[in-house]
């Protein structure tokens, strides 16, 4: 204990990180299969990155199947009726995707700026909290789709109930329902990686809309929420923009600084989110193959953020700050900027300069109209 507090006070005081490096001994995210670094952005897609994704899969979120093809004859697209003046357009889509065993169908709302003269970026919300956050006629800062709207960007909100449930039934409903067979192996699919494959479903549709623009969409998502967000721009390379809000445990936060939740807590809490064998590495952090740090390089050099709040300290704020620090040498070998610096802002502080955004909120917990204020901006000055 006394040395984690000596190194977050060094951490604080000071822009160099090494001592984190030394202390945690996170796995080197350019170290081949043999641990050797590699030096080319070769080396990283053709051998490092997809040895990264399959320990994931592996060894945390599971393995996902692949996707169906998206059924859109069969899907709905329903107008809203809004004000003329609203400054936007809503629908209620229906999407339909033949599976193995039935047809799923997803529901989402989608918000539009109106008028817009081109197509626009378009943010999709896994929404893991009450399903009422889509209502238009009840505003709220968690899905604040009028505001989103106005700053001319197109807005999903999907729920996470129609892919899987948030409850340990054994996985008999949901997407297992219709994917998995039994028995289940140690590395199969769980709730997070289903919802993760899910946003991948709103991609499929959505990304063919004429008023979206599919080079510029973000999927974002708080705390559970957050963790499905990051597997999602993981695995689906469609994602150009990838948020972690408050994510925190086998989300943004490093695992090794066993620091708030720990990998023990979450799957103690919740033993439906990840795969069996991330079961094993109850406090044996450093027997992770992985750790999220690397998780953020597999969105590289695409655009990641991660917003933490200040008195989040279950979410592990530092942690997740050190995630990205530790990330930025993937982004750096293919040629960009990740963090623009190595030193963790004030609350009330943001960096929005290189391809990773971060910022930390005063509060707690939550998905609030600050959070997205910063998204919205730290948007506007990559893609605009
Ligand atoms: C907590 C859980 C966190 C986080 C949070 C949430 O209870 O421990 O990992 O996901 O729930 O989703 O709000």
């Amino acid at each position: 204990m006394g040395t984690r507090l000596a190194w977050i006070f060094c951490a604080m005081i000071t822009p160099a990180l090494t001592l984190a490096e030394d202390d945690l001994k996170l796995p080197d995210p350019l170290a081949d299969a043999q641990g050797k670094p590699i030096t080319t952005a070769e080396a990283w897609e053709k051998e490092v990155r997809p040895r990264t994704l399959e320990l994931f899969r592996e060894h945390v979120y599971g393995r996902s199947p692949a996707a169906p093809k998206w059924d859109k004859a069969a899907s709905t697209f329903t107008p809203l009726e809004l004000p003329a003046d609203s400054g936007m357009s809503a629908t209620d889509c229906v999407l339909k995707f033949p599976t193995p065993k039935g047809q799923l169908e997803v529901k989402l709302r989608l918000v539009e700026p109106k008028p817009a003269d081109k197509p626009v970026p378009l943010f999709i919300l896994i929404n893991n909290r009450a399903p009422d956050l889509a209502d238009l006629d009840k505003p709220n800062e968690f899905w604040p789709a009028a505001k989103i709207a106005k700053r001319g960007y197109a807005t999903a909100i999907v729920h996470v109930a129609q892919f899987d449930p948030d409850k340990n039934e054994g996985f008999k409903d949901g997407v297992h329902a219709l994917y998995d067979t039994q028995p289940r192996k140690p590395d199969s699919w769980a709730t997070i990686a289903a919802w993760s494959w899910g946003a991948s479903r709103v991609i499929d549709a959505l990304s063919t809309r004429p008023g979206i623009d599919p080079k510029k969409i973000a999927v974002i998502g708080h705390s559970r929420g957050g963790k499905a967000a990051l597997w999602c721009g993981a695995q689906d390379e469609r994602v150009a923009l990838t948020i972690s809000n408050d994510s925190g445990c086998t989300g943004a936060a490093l695992s090794r600084r066993i620091h708030g939740e720990t990998v023990a807590d979450i799957n103690k809490g919740f033993s439906h989110w990840f795969c069996e064998n991330y079961h094993r590495y109850y406090n044996k952090e450093q027997e992770l193959p992985v750790d999220q740090h690397q998780l953020i390089a597999l969105l590289a050099p695409r655009l990641a953020y991660v917003a933490s709040a200040k008195e989040d300290d279950w979410a592990d704020p530092l942690g997740e700050f050190l995630c990205c620090v530790h990330a930025g040498p993937v982004y750096r070998l293919l040629g960009v900027t990740g963090l623009e610096s190595d030193k963790m802002p004030e609350a009330g502080g943001h960096l929005h300069g290189g391809r990773i955004g971060y910022h930390i909120r005063p509060g707690t917990h939550n998905l609030t109209l600050v959070d997205w204020k910063e998204y919205l901006d730290f948007a506007d000055r990559h893609w605009k």
